[in-house]
């Protein structure tokens, strides 16, 4: 490979110092919500049985929240904290000291969380429905964690906003432009998480009100709980777009697609939070059509992403001299953890998709909706496309803020993790699509089950999962491993961060794509249009006597 001055830019080590503590936190929930997770389906395969009283609902929770919640919003602060910096230049002062305040106060919201879920006072599950009700503490944690990301996003900004004001007329670099769009989006989304639990969750679970108005605050939960998986994936799309090309040595197929997809993203992917609540009552069948259509419409980038993926595999390919359809696949890298494991997740984002449109299409949705095929999907999309790219980004992007390298050994490990992962994932995740297809219900115990016969009816299944769910602990174990490795004893030396380049990079992407004023604009727009009428609606037409339901 040709190394050229750019392969050589460090993250300074004062960015590396705050994008590695995200990382602390991020690896740490993952140790804990994978224990959980296994012991889940172990709970589930019924031949296990919790000790000291543990509930399964508590331990749903944990895993819950910290893979979905904690996990996830650490390790893409952290990495587009690293990547700006990177790609942007150095973050100033005022900038790495907002983004330490951000980084405290969502660890302190994490513990504040974290140590009510663990007195079982808050066994809620990760989307903590009301009338479900936690302790106010872990409403509040929840709280710190939702600010301090917007603080801690807030660095990502003023860096960006630094280089633009430094390079008026210019395009900003592609990783930072993806950071920020990804920041916004958070921020757009969160509005609503926010809004149910500062006035609704936080004062009933005070005892200040007494009811809670339950479809109201579902409904401000799917405003946000949509993006939030949009704001997981949208860093894996960082990696596919803009540092794979370059780690097999090829070429972006195309900048300005890349930037057009993440606009898409940042415009559709919040009006369409109805999709989760399809088979509620309260709601008008005609928005639900219309967000179902909005639905449809954020699918659009992802197939751009698609296209832009094979076209940068197939031109590489060529330009290897392979021939036919599928040539290009066997000249890329198979031996370099940095692509095969973020690879594996691209190549099941296939079938997690094929999942998704089935889940958005109504009809489809009234077989599966509740039930574990959803749990399946997930698995796929956020536990599989994005996780095993984020471990993918860790291998390379650890190793480069703490001055080691990734060894042979350690790369030959973190393939065999991709793998062990890919293998423990087609039993888990399948048998979930195929219970969940014959009507196994998810968020379900065996306990919960009632009567036996139905009980034994889902057992192969659940077995199945309990293998699955094994050998992913085994490939957390191995993440673990090399985490600890690429921190702590990996020999010193320099890890590339790599940045791929635009085919023609002669074509600078349209101004368009920064006019901010345009794009919040017309996101406002549509939130707006999508939801004002209904949540009129709902609020007008809520259950007499109350507003609200003491009970679902
Ligand atoms: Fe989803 C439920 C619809 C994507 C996560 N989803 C969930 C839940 C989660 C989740 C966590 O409409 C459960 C929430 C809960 O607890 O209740 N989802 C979609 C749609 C998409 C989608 C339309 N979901 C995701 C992603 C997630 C995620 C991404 C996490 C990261 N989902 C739904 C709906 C529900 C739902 C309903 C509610 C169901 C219910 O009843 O409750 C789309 O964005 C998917 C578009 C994706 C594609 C695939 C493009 C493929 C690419 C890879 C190319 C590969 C290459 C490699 C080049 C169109 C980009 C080649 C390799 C070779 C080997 C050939
Ligand atoms: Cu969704």
């Amino acid at each position: 490979m040709m190394n050229t001055a750019a392969d050589k830019i460090k993250v300074d080590p004062r960015d590396a110092k705050l994008s590695m503590a995200h990382f602390f936190v991020a690896f740490a929930a993952l140790a804990i919500g994978g224990l959980m997770g296994l012991l889940q389906t172990l709970v589930r395969s019924g031949k296990f049985e919790l000790p000291a009283g543990i509930g399964y609902y508590q331990l749903l929770t944990v895993h819950g929240v910290m893979m979905g919640l904690i996990l996830t919003t650490f390790f893409i602060m952290g990495f587009q904290y690293a990547a700006v910096s990177r790609t942007a230049g150095t973050h100033s002062n005022a900038a790495r000291r907002t983004g330490w305040v951000g980084f405290w106060l969502m660890t302190l919201g994490t513990a504040m969380a974290a140590t009510m879920v663990l007195l079982n006072k808050a066994s809620v599950l990760y989307t903590f429905y009301a009338p479900l009700q936690a302790h106010w503490i872990f409403y509040l944690g929840l709280t710190f964690v939702v600010v301090g990301s917007w603080v801690d996003g807030a660095s990502q900004i003023m860096t960006y906003v630094k280089w633009r004001k430094n390079n008026p007329g210019k395009p900003s670099p592609l990783l930072s432009f993806m950071a920020v769009i990804n920041t916004v989006l958070w921020i757009v989304a969160t509005l609503g998480v926010a809004s149910t639990v500062l006035f609704q969750l936080l004062p009933w679970s005070l005892g200040w009100v007494k009811t809670v108005d339950v479809l109201v605050s579902r409904t401000l939960f799917w405003y946000f709980g949509h993006p939030l998986v949009y704001f997981w994936l949208l860093p894996a799309y960082m990696c596919w777009y803009a540092i794979i090309p370059k780690i097999i040595g090829g070429k972006i197929f195309s900048d300005s697609l890349a930037r057009l997809s993440f606009i898409m993203f940042l415009l559709f992917s919040i009006p369409v939070g109805f999709h989760h609540q399809l088979t509620e009552p309260g709601i008008d069948p005609a928005w639900k059509f219309i967000q179902v259509i909005l639905t449809f419409m954020v699918v659009i980038p992802s197939l751009m992403t698609a296209f832009s993926l094979f076209a940068t595999f197939e031109r590489y390919g060529r330009s290897k001299g392979a021939k036919g359809l599928f040539g290009w696949f066997k000249v890329l890298p198979w031996n370099d953890a940095r692509f095969t494991v973020p690879f594996i997740g691209m190549a099941s984002f296939i079938p997690a998709g094929a999942g998704g449109i089935v889940n958005a299409s109504n009809q489809m949705d009234q077989v599966v909706h509740n039930t574990i095929w959803v749990t399946g999907h997930f698995h796929l999309t956020a536990a599989t496309s994005v996780v095993l790219t984020f471990f993918g980004i860790s291998y390379w992007l650890v190793p480069h803020l703490t001055g080691r390298k990734l060894t042979k050994s350690m790369n030959k490990l973190a393939i065999i993790q991709g793998w062990v992962w890919f293998i423990g994932m087609v039993f888990m995740s399948g048998a979930m699509h195929i219970q969940g297809l014959l009507g196994g219900p998810r968020r379900s115990a065996f306990s919960t089950y009632g009567d036996s016969a139905q009980a034994a009816q889902w057992i192969p299944y659940q077995i199945a999962q309990a293998v699955g769910g094994t050998i992913l602990f085994l490939g957390i174990i191995l993440v673990l491993i090399i985490f600890i490795n690429l921190t702590f004893f990996a020999p010193k030396g320099d890890e590339e961060f790599p940045v791929g380049e635009a085919e023609k990079s002669e074509a600078a992407a349209p101004m368009v794509f920064e006019n901010w004023k345009l794009w919040l604009g017309i996101t406002a727009v549509l939130i707006l249009f999508a939801y004002t009428i209904p949540f009129i609606d709902i609020i007008q037409n809520a259950p007499p006597g109350s507003k609200g339901f003491k009970t679902w």
